[in-house]
Order: C-alpha cells, then sequence, then structure tokens
C-alpha cells in the first residue's frame, strides 16, 4: 500500500555554496562561504579576514556541481527524484549584494540547471538564502544588522521570482534562520544573516538581525505571491525538538522557554506577528530593538504557505538553579561541546560527530508544528553524516545510513497516517556527498552518491553510486510502501 499522494515530493537537498564551487566564475561574487576555512571533527572553522593565499577554503571547488551539473542531476533523475532542493547563490546574481544590476551569466546558469531538472520530472525546490550571503554585505554594513539589507535580498528575491516564474514552484527565504539563536557562536551569526563584528552585545544585536532577516523574509513572501500566485513560498527552520530532562515542572517549564527561543521565529512567519513572549523578554533584558510599526505591518502580510524544516537530532534541557529560565544562548552545540542548558539524553546514542539519533523525534516535530500553525510542511533536510569506506571494488557498503533514513522515514509515515499531519514532501541532506557546513569537511559524508575527494581537498570528483543509492530508488519507486 502506499502511505503517500502520488505527487509526493521525494528527493534530496543540498545548497550552492556546499557543492557547486566555481567561486570566482561566471561573474560571481565571494560570499561569506568563501572565507570559512576547513576545520574537524570538533575543530571550528575560522573566518578569516578576506581571501587569504595558502588557506584551505573547500567551498571554493567543493564538487564543482557548476560544471557537473548535468552528470548529477541525472543520478538524482535516476533514483526517481520528483524534487532537487538547492539554493541560488545570492553572488552569482548579485556579485556584491548592493550591485545596480543583475548578473546574467549566473541568471543563465540557474536556468539551464532548472531546465535540466525539469526534463527528468524534477521540480526544484528553492532557498534563496542558506549560509551564501554577498561577502561585501558582511564587511560594507555587518550584514542584517542593517536594514538596509532588507532591501537589498528583497531586490534580489524579486529578480528571480520574476526570472523564474513558471520554472520553480517552491520557495524558501532563510535557510535554519533561528540558528543564530545559539549565537554569540559567531559563525551562526554570519551564517543566518553575515553578521560580521557581533560586538559587546551580542545576543541583542542578533534579535535585531533576526527582526530584520523576518522583516526581508515577509517582504519576498509578498512580492512572491504578488509576481507568480502559482507558486508556493514556505520558510525554513532548524528544528531540535527540547525535551524536558524530567518531569519536574520546573523543567516543563524550562522546555517551554527552550522552545520560546529557539522557535519564535516560526511564529512571526506562520502567523505574521511577534509573540508576546519575546517582547516581554526584551523589555526584561532592556533591549533596545528597531521594529516600526509600519514594519509589523509588514510582518502580517508575509505570512508563509507552508513550513519546511530540518530534522537532524533532538536534545533534552533541565532547569538550573543558577539560570531560571533556558539559555540555549550559553549553551554548547553538538560537535563542539555540550554545556549550558542542553543535557546528554540516555536513551539516545549519537553519530561520530556528537548529534544524538532520534527518528522518534521526527515524528513528534511534524506533530509539534501541525498542532501549532495548521499549515502543510515539508521535511526539506534529514540526513546522516558518516565516514563511509570505498571498497576495492569501489562499492560503499552503507547499511548504517539507510537505518538512519529507514527509521526516520517509518515516523514520517506514523505523522502522516495515524497524526493526520500534511506533509508536501521530503528531500533527505544530501543525496551527493558535498562540503560539510559546520565544519568544512568533505569526509563527514551524507550522500547516496558518493564524490572521490578528501577533507585535504584531493580526489578525482569522480561520482559513484553508495549501496543506499538503489534503497532510496526502491523508496521512491514503491512511494514509501517497502522499506526494506
Ligand atoms: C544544516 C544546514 C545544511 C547542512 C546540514 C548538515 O544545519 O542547513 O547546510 O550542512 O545542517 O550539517 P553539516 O554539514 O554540518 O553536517
Amino acid at each position: 500500500m502506499a502511505h503517500f499522494p502520488k505527487d509526493f515530493l521525494w528527493g534530496g537537498a543540498v545548497a550552492a555554496h556546499q557543492l557547486e564551487g566555481g567561486w570566482n566564475k561566471g561573474g560571481k561574487g565571494p560570499s561569506i562561504a568563501d572565507v570559512m576555512t576547513a576545520g574537524g571533527n570538533g575543530i571550528p572553522r575560522r573566518i578569516t579576514d578576506g581571501v587569504i593565499e595558502g588557506e584551505n577554503y573547500p567551498n571554493h571547488e567543493a564538487i564543482d556541481f557548476y560544471t557537473h551539473y548535468r552528470e548529477d542531476i541525472a543520478l538524482f533523475g535516476e533514483m526517481g527524484f520528483k524534487a532537487f532542493r538547492t539554493s541560488i547563490a545570492w553572488t552569482r546574481i548579485f556579485p556584491n549584494g548592493d550591485d545596480a544590476e543583475p548578473n546574467e551569466e549566473g541568471l543563465a546558469f540557474y536556468d539551464d540547471m532548472f531546465d535540466c531538472c525539469h526534463e527528468y520530472g524534477i521540480e526544484p525546490v528553492i532557498t534563496l538564502q542558506h549560509f551564501e550571503m554577498p561577502y561585501h554585505l558582511a564587511t560594507e554594513y555587518n550584514g542584517f544588522a542593517d536594514k538596509r539589507c532588507i532591501d537589498f535580498f528583497e531586490r534580489f528575491a524579486r529578480v528571480c521570482f520574476e526570472r523564474y516564474k513558471g520554472k520553480v514552484k517552491y520557495w524558501m527565504t532563510f535557510n535554519e534562520i533561528n540558528n543564530q539563536s545559539a549565537a554569540p557562536i559567531a559563525h551562526h551569526m554570519l551564517q543566518e544573516g553575515a553578521v560580521l563584528n557581533i560586538g559587546d552585545k551580542p545576543e541583542e544585536l542578533m534579535y535585531q538581525a533576526s527582526i530584520n532577516e523576518l522583516i526581508a523574509s515577509a517582504k519576498a513572501v509578498k512580492a512572491c505571491h504578488e509576481i507568480d500566485p502559482d507558486a508556493m513560498i514556505g520558510c525554513m527552520i532548524a528544528f531540535c525538538p527540547l525535551y524536558a530532562k524530567t518531569c519536574d515542572p520546573k523543567d516543563q517549564m524550562e522546555k517551554t522557554w527552550a522552545d520560546h527561543k529557539r522557535y519564535w521565529y516560526c511564529d512571526v512567519h506562520a502567523k505574521g506577528r511577534v509573540p508576546a513572549y519575546i517582547f516581554r523578554y526584551w523589555e526584561r533584558m532592556g533591549f533596545n530593538i528597531d521594529l516600526s510599526d509600519e514594519e509589523i505591518a509588514i510582518l502580517k502580510e508575509g505570512i508563509v504557505d507552508y513550513i519546511g524544516f530540518s530534522y537532524y537530532m533532538s536534545f533534552a534541557t533541565a532547569a538550573r538553579d543558577d539560570n531560571p529560565e533556558f539559555n540555549f544562548y550559553e549553551a554548547g552545540i553538538p560537535g563542539v561541546g555540550q554545556a549550558g542548558d542542553i543535557v546528554p539524553n540516555e536513551f539516545l546514542k549519537t553519530t561520530d560527530w556528537g548529534w544524538p539519533v532520534d527518528p522518534l523525534g521526527l515524528r513528534y516535530a511534524l506533530n509539534w508544528f501541525y498542532e501549532r500553525y495548521d499549515q502543510p510542511l515539508m521535511i526539506v533536510e534529514n540526513g546522516f553524516g558518516a565516514y563511509d569506506k570505498v571498497e576495492a571494488d569501489g562499492s560503499v557498503d552503507d547499511s548504517y545510513r539507510i537505518d538512519y533514513l529507514r527509521e526516520h522515514i517509518r515516523a514520517m509515515i506514523d505523522a502522516v497516517e495515524k497524526d493526520g499531519v500534511n506533509l508536501l514532501g521530503y528531500t533527505m541532506w544530501a543525496p551527493i556527498d558535498i562540503v560539510s557546513a559546520s565544519s568544512g569537511e568533505m569526509d563527514k559524508r551524507y550522500g547516496f552518491i558518493y564524490v572521490d575527494k578528501n577533507n585535504a581537498g584531493e580526489g578525482t570528483l569522480a561520482r559513484s553510486r553508495k549501496k543506499s543509492f538503489y534503497w532510496y530508488k526502491h523508496v521512491i519507486e514503491t512511494n514509501g510502501a517497502e522499506l526494506d
């Protein structure tokens, strides 16, 4: 029995900066990803002052999708993909972000890539800002700390909607907009909003940049509705369920505030207003956030059509006597070390990068979103980063990846069948090995397709099919009915 409607969007997701390469080709300008060095497992990436010769910048070449896209999309087609989520590198269209005119060569690149997707019956699902803002906007404006970036983003979005009208039906504004609530981890503020200088009041600045991005997002939603009424435009939230560590009411209240601080962004996107608890928090903290009545009205007009979210893991949180309300802001992040109000969950195992594995958490996530917002949902990222071993005959037996995905897809099926959630699609992360966003590694692999390139940047870039390639093809063929 098939579990999903025939047009369910099975597919895969990536981001331009993590696979395209060609960082200075076709008139492209440098993005913030182009000044981030390779880190490692547990070793954060460094942000350099401009591009410095001799440093290892893994996104400069990535897997050179810029020249290999026909071959790669053909492989996605072979698996039967119905959807391919990627992003438009803003710097291919506006190399500096504040340019008066778009770069035709960049626009033409995406025209051809989207056409290629349609040749295989694959629907492009496109993110406008996926950790790759123009570096110039970071150095000249401090990114979204400056309200002028709202207009630059709107201009970029309008150019894309006009150009790709009829070719792109599903849009998303900002990738994982809420991850910066873990600031002052500088690289989050840089990735989500190109905020290079986090100053001496980083939390206040984080809220200001976030509000400016939410206004920019609402303006893009409005523009999309005007320009292409047949398209759907959504938001993208990094969702990790935050479980209370115990049934102590204090832990439960902590969990409530954990959700507030991590997910208020979704209230703005889906309800069109900043929730009262966030206004009160700003007051209590003495934060002076610049948000005019006119901007509040814009937020109301920019309600999204669906909610996209990424799901990799869950966290547990416990109240601390010395800190009466949750502060993810002070907490550690996986792979960098857990601290603050995030506590280990004894029921879950973790990946080699310390990410807790929790398939049932995906069903929880789908229910959490649906009961709060009553909007169509799309799982736009879910996947398993692992070290893969290539056998002498060139094959890769990645049964661990299949196990991870199977359990998550089962949980997704339960959410649809038993809980009645309205789900548009599932684009796993990432169908082909690419550069890791958090660590800059190549050896943290997610793909069904192996790419011959290692952390040091060595390899032929040759593509080959892993065991999971054939498994996922079968899952799509049976529309989720056969997962073994
Ligand atoms: C999400 C990002 C992606 C992607 C993924 C996996 O946070 O939206 O860009 O990279 O996580 O993370 P990583 O690449 O760090 O393993």
